[in-house]
């Protein structure tokens, strides 16, 4: 199966692509010293700079020289996230979670500073699909939320089929709070879950705050799959760290600031010939409260999921 990258979505992202930055600094350098004319030593001036800016890439970064972006949000304007790129999930949705998620709020969503802020907060919020009586699990049958919070995804916007997905956030530290980067098969509503087949890429509880977790979720014979690979830090991680998910048609690999801490190799994930793995995926951001019938500590909230850029890069 081909990519998915869709056409317009093959723009390369400005600041990266600037094409001084494709002439390594040394390059120019000598090439300068052949000449010597002024325009060209500030030129060279300008390339250090610029060249500068490229080596601030944080830790585990891309590598330029293998992979090129073909989607992202650096989140580099003001107000609710933008629009062509993000959807929303919206209410109770899954794991009986006790947070209602909101759409278009910027309580729960805003992009500010460089970042989009999304944000679990200690709230009533009224259910509109409330019906009383109702037996389904999570979702009619409670009249409001104590708490609301948000979950972005590119459904229906854009997806994904290999490549690297990338994320450099700051996790919040509040206990019961619960953020993830990952992904689900844009078949998702008809196939239904774990047979879409689900990678989490970054996947936290603050209640083990030494513990980056990635796991992926598929079915078997009709029966739920996991394939979990953790990684111990040695720091809480309430700093910018970078998360990353290299997918190909053979395995796929999941870093915390470059380091590699699992592999799961798609032969594994097959169910009966059929492999989600090999079919696109969307991306979700979000974060949860970990509810599961457990009293939430309310007075730490609101918390923070600080994220400085979501990057979906294809092999060069
Ligand atoms: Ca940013």
């Amino acid at each position: 199966m081909g990519h998915d990258w869709g056409a317009d979505l093959l723009r390369p992202r400005a600041s990266l692509a600037t094409p001084l930055l494709d002439t390594p600094p040394r390059a120019a350098y000598a090439a300068a010293m052949k000449k010597t004319s002024l325009p060209v030593l500030i030129g060279v001036a300008v390339l250090a700079v610029l060249g500068d800016a490229r080596a601030a890439e944080p830790a585990g970064a891309a590598d330029p020289a293998k992979w090129q972006l073909v989607w992202g949000d650096e989140f580099n304007y003001t107000g609710l996230p933008d629009p062509k790129k993000w959807d929303y999930e919206e209410g109770f949705v899954r794991n009986n979670e006790p947070q209602w998620y909101t759409r278009g709020r910027l309580e729960n969503a805003r992009v500010e500073h460089g970042t989009l802020i999304i944000a679990a907060r200690q709230e009533p919020f009224k259910n509109p699909s409330f019906q009383p009586g109702a037996t389904r699990p999570g979702k009619p049958q409670r009249a409001a939320a104590d708490y609301t919070s948000a979950s972005l995804i590119t459904q229906h916007r854009a997806s994904w089929q290999y490549g690297r997905l990338e994320l450099r956030a700051k996790l919040p530290q509040g206990l019961d709070t619960w953020p993830a980067f990952w992904t689900l098969g844009i078949n998702h509503q008809t196939a239904g879950w774990p047979a879409c087949g689900e990678i989490d890429i970054m996947e936290y509880w603050a209640r083990r705050p030494h513990e980056m977790t990635a796991t992926v979720h598929w079915r078997r014979d009709g029966k739920h799959q996991q394939d979990h690979g953790k990684l111990e830090v040695p720091e809480s991680l309430g700093e910018f760290h970078v998360y990353a998910l290299e997918w190909n048609a053979e395995r796929m690999d999941f870093f915390c600031d470059g380091k590699k801490y699992h592999t799961v190799p798609l032969a594994k994930l097959d169910d009966q010939g059929d492999n989600a793995f090999r079919k696109p995926h969307y991306i979700l951001l979000n974060l949860a409260l970990e509810g599961r019938g457990r009293k939430i500590d309310g007075a730490a909230l609101p918390q923070q999921f600080i994220v400085d850029y979501v990057r979906v890069y294809a092999p060069k």
